[in-house]
């Protein structure tokens, strides 16, 4: 029978010995202590990953370029799938700047192509001068809205530009907060204050928890520099997508994909494991 070691997630350091002369060692050893695995038979992510598990380590974690460039490496070799399941998975949590989460708080009124969270890094909310919804860079510059809780009137446009957390703490400081949009009337009466062609922030912002299915720290980027649409998924899944040179991109977790494992060769396991057979 045999046994295998699970749980083993701790990654060692990589190789960084020259062979001096040239020649191939006999220890010689990949650049890192993982090895990659492409599956081609199509899976969801959650599939993907039990699979990865059982057979493997986890789904593929890339922590750095070499780690990528294995991973570009593997893949069209294996069979130059379009795109292909990595261990990145993250949560889609809208919040409004004052808290609130009374009824109204799910209201939205994105673009009908919004949001698109571009090169995963689009995670504050304006309102274009048509009165939608666009997820947008948190350090752009843009005029904002903010709301009164004393004042009958209610919101208050503010056109002096300034990034999402700068607006924050100006309508913190001034009036009550940002902008929370509870339902039509809200949204017609904001959109009723916005001037000719401007796109105030409003309070809607959500944080950026992006994570790899082993556990490992998410520092390591290598984004499509374009568009995820979100819709209204509330966790997206990561490929690497070999039509993009490999870059990654967040889709539904529900769609069929290859995808690629690691593993920690056994010789660079712990030697406490139990011995095969007993
Ligand atoms: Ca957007």
């Amino acid at each position: 029978m045999r046994v295998r070691v699970r749980g083993h997630t701790s990654l060692l350091p990589a190789v960084t010995e020259a062979t001096p002369n040239g020649h191939a060692s006999r220890c010689e050893r990949p650049p890192t202590f993982k090895e990659t695995h492409f599956v081609s038979e199509a899976k969801t992510w959650t599939e993907a990953q039990s699979y990865c598990r059982e057979k493997y380590t986890d789904l593929a974690t890339v922590g750095n370029t070499e780690e990528m460039k294995k991973l570009k490496d593997t893949v069209p070799a294996a069979g130059d799938r379009s795109q292909v399941w990595i261990g990145l998975y993250s949560h889609v949590d809208w919040k409004w700047s004052d808290g609130f989460h009374q009824s109204g708080a799910e209201y939205r009124n994105w673009r009908n192509d919004q949001p698109n969270y571009k090169e995963a890094n689009q995670l504050c909310v304006v309102m274009n001068p048509g009165g939608k919804w666009h997820d947008q860079f948190c350090n752009g510059m843009s005029s904002s809205v903010c709301y009164n809780d004393s004042a009958a009137g209610g919101f208050e446009f503010v056109a002096t530009v300034k990034t999402w957390s700068d607006a924050q703490k100006h309508c913190r400081e001034h009036f009550t907060d940002l902008a929370t949009v509870r339902n039509e009337a809200d949204n017609v009466q904001i959109h009723s204050l916005i001037p000719y062609n401007r796109w105030p922030w409003i309070g809607l912002y959500r944080d950026p928890p992006i994570y790899w299915s082993d556990g490992s720290n998410f520092s390591f980027s290598s984004w499509f520099p374009g568009v995820n649409p979100l819709g209204s998924m509330e966790v997206v899944c990561g490929v690497a997508d070999f039509n993009k040179g490999g870059k990654w991109r967040f889709i539904s977790c529900e769609a069929r994909k290859p995808f690629v494992c690691y593993s920690i060769p056994s010789n660079m396991q712990p030697r406490d494991r139990v011995p095969a057979g007993s």
